[in-house]
């Protein structure tokens, strides 16, 4: 068995649950509340000494790091495959993945939002537009990337679902979450729309998890 410590809203436990269920896998959830803190605290730490969800572990190896994470699956459970087997095709998926995982996510952090919250006194607004401002940055540079390579289909590249679609998906659910108009972005939402009405993807959606309460 393994043990997936998870967060149902946070988008990159969304990422590994997706990934599981994909792979056809069956995995333990630890719920990790980030309200409360939880990922601070030394029994959590003791599995991932950074202090981020999600964590995986699997044969008794711990793991973490979302996109290392979804490459490890990839490797122990080759089928379906998350990334193709040409290697420019590799490196492209891997672009996206990275645009999402390295690019959009980080800027729009828990601990970003609280920190701004707590040094930018009397402006109320602060994280939900800076949020509402990265997102419309990150997604812009997805969009035109996806244009401009032309090599979407029903998905991020042709119609196998890859890496980067497990990133896009639980983005985009986030980005609307936080009430972001990403109307300019038709080509980037229409995927991640597609992946997250797929029944692996709904069934292991923020809106199914038992710690949603
Ligand atoms: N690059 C890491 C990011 C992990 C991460 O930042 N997770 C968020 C939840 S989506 C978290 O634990 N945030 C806690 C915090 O910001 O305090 C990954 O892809 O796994």
């Amino acid at each position: 068995m393994r043990t997936l410590y998870t967060f149902f809203r946070s988008s990159t436990s969304y990422r590994l649950r997706i990934a599981l269920s994909l792979k056809g896998l069956d995995w333990e959830q630890r719920y990790i509340s980030l309200p409360k803190m939880e990922h601070r605290e030394q029994a959590f730490l003791d599995v991932n000494p950074q202090g981020l969800v999600p964590a995986l572990v699997d044969d008794g190896h711990v793991l973490a790091q979302s996109l290392a994470i979804i490459e490890y699956l990839d490797e122990a459970y080759p089928e379906p495959p998350f990334l193709p087997t040409d290697i420019f095709e590799r490196a492209y998926v891997r672009r996206l993945s990275q645009i999402i995982g390295c690019d959009i996510h980080p800027l729009n952090n828990v601990r970003v939002l609280k920190w701004l919250k707590a040094n930018v006194p009397g402006d109320a607004g602060i994280a939900d537009r800076w949020y509402a401002h990265w997102i419309g940055e990150g997604f812009a540079g997805f969009e035109a990337c996806l244009l401009q390579e032309g090599r979407h289909g029903t998905y991020c590249l042709g119609d196998a679902l890859t890496m980067a679609d497990i990133c896009l998906a639980p983005q985009v659910a986030n980005a609307r979450r936080f009430n972001c108009d990403v109307s300019a972005f038709p080509v980037t939402v229409a995927i991640a729309d597609r992946v997250a009405e797929l029944p692996a993807v709904r069934r292991v959606a923020p809106d199914t998890q038992a710690d949603r309460f």
